[in-house]
């Protein structure tokens, strides 16, 4: 029982927990269901190229989000980088330094500069005035990303693309499941991007997916996930190899079954969270909009200079207790060598970044925790910061 600073494990005791807590442990579904359909896979010999897992598994998803076309990828990054390409992004695309490196890689490995713009501090999002400062002749479009599954202002960032003719497109990889004004997420801006990696609240193992009510830009995307081929010898379009496998469509089958109580847990442990971390003076728990679906995944707290330790302080204290809290996404993309030199005057253009990158603390969520670990924690941020 951890009641004051001497019973923690910083201070020699031994640690709360004896193996780690992880923020990313993948959720899984019924076994059974997974390994008979694994094994069916192994009988068939039908391992990849739109095997009917994988479209068994866009028909269901394009279903449950409410949207036209889903396209599996075998990863977000390569959906992102597939995305991108179709909707012919060039020059300078606008996205947030605050988010996984992905979404600044997935352009810049393709030549396109990512110009960074700042977040509102009270959403994490993107700051569409911030955004609107930051377009230059060059810039051909915007990626604005559901941070927490908390949805971007879609409604702003859809007027500035229209009045400066830009495309739109969003990255939801932390957001399936979650709504924008009573509307599932997925069907906003020319596309949006799903990560279904393990570490996501909904996995298929490894995988991704574009969702788009677009026709003419969904055709294009399943070209270019498998090399740019129609039938056999021809191929019509520069492509690459975006290709979901099998295994990972049976693996979302079996998870799509579960993927209510996944949320409905999420959101209890998030609950659990709220009671146990309340009153902490200077610890703020990201909250979700209640009006809104949400999965819940992600338990975002925001330390500030009035708590009783700093954020450095508080992710060594956890990790010595073997709870492995994450500093997602310090110190935001533009604070990343590749980089760096290309954005010079951070301090000057993205203040709530910066912050943001010095405060926030990501805590183990998932389907593995349950309310004692959560009032365990509860009892170490107290004990450090009470
Ligand atoms: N856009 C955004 C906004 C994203 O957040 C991401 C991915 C992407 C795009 C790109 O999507 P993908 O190409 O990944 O589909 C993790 C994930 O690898 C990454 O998918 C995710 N975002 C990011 C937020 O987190 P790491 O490097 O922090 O993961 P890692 O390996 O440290 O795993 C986290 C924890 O999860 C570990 O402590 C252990 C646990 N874990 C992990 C795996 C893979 C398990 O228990 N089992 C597992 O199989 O990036």
């Amino acid at each position: 029982n951890i009641r004051s600073k001497s019973d923690l494990a910083i201070h020699g005791a031994p640690p709360a927990f004896a193996a780690p807590l992880h923020v990313g442990r993948p959720n899984i579904g019924n076994h059974d269901a997974f390994l008979d359909q694994a094994r069916r896979i192994l009988e068939s010999k039908w391992l990849t190229n739109n095997g009917p897992l994988v479209q068994a598994f866009e028909r269901r998803i394009a279903a449950y989000l409410g949207v036209k076309h889903c396209v599996a990828m075998c990863n977000g990054t390569v959906a992102l980088e597939i995305a991108i390409r179709a909707l012919g992004l060039e020059g300078e695309v606008i996205v947030p330094s605050w988010t996984f490196i992905a979404t600044a890689h997935a352009l810049y490995w393709q030549g396109i500069t990512p110009v960074f713009a700042d977040i509102d501090p009270r959403t994490q999002n993107l700051d569409p005035d911030a955004v609107r400062r930051m377009i230059t002749p060059r810039t051909s479009g915007i990626i604005g990303v559901h941070l927490w599954g908390r949805a971007a202002p879609i409604n702003e960032l859809q007027a500035l693309a229209d009045e400066h003719q830009l495309k739109l497109m969003f990255d939801a990889a932390h957001a399936f499941g979650c709504s924008y004004n009573k509307q599932f997420i997925g069907q906003f801006g020319n596309c949006e991007v799903f990560s279904f990696h393990a570490t996501k609240a909904f996995n298929t193992m490894e995988g991704g997916a574009v969702t788009t009510n677009d026709d003419e830009l969904a055709e294009a995307m399943r070209l270019m996930r498998n090399f740019g081929f129609i039938g056999y010898d021809n191929v019509i379009h520069p492509g690459t190899n975006g290709k979901m496998i099998e295994m990972c469509a049976a693996m979302g089958l079996a998870n799509l079954d579960i993927v209510d109580e996944i949320f409905a847990a999420n959101r209890r442990n998030h609950e659990h969270y709220r009671h146990n971390l309340a009153g902490l003076r200077g610890i703020s728990l990201l909250a979700y909009d209640p009006n809104e679906s949400n999965n819940h995944h992600y338990v975002v707290l925001e330390i500030s200079p009035d708590c009783g330790a700093t954020r450095d302080e508080i992710i060594e204290a956890l990790h010595a207790e073997n709870v492995l809290a994450r500093k997602y996404f310090y110190p935001g993309c533009h604070g990343m060598k590749p980089y760096r030199d290309m954005f010079p005057h951070a301090e000057l253009l993205l203040p709530h970044t910066i912050t943001a990158g010095e405060r926030v603390v990501v805590l183990p969520a998932g389907l593995d925790m349950d309310p004692e670990d959560i009032a365990q924690i509860g009892a170490i941020l107290r004990a450090l910061c009470g």
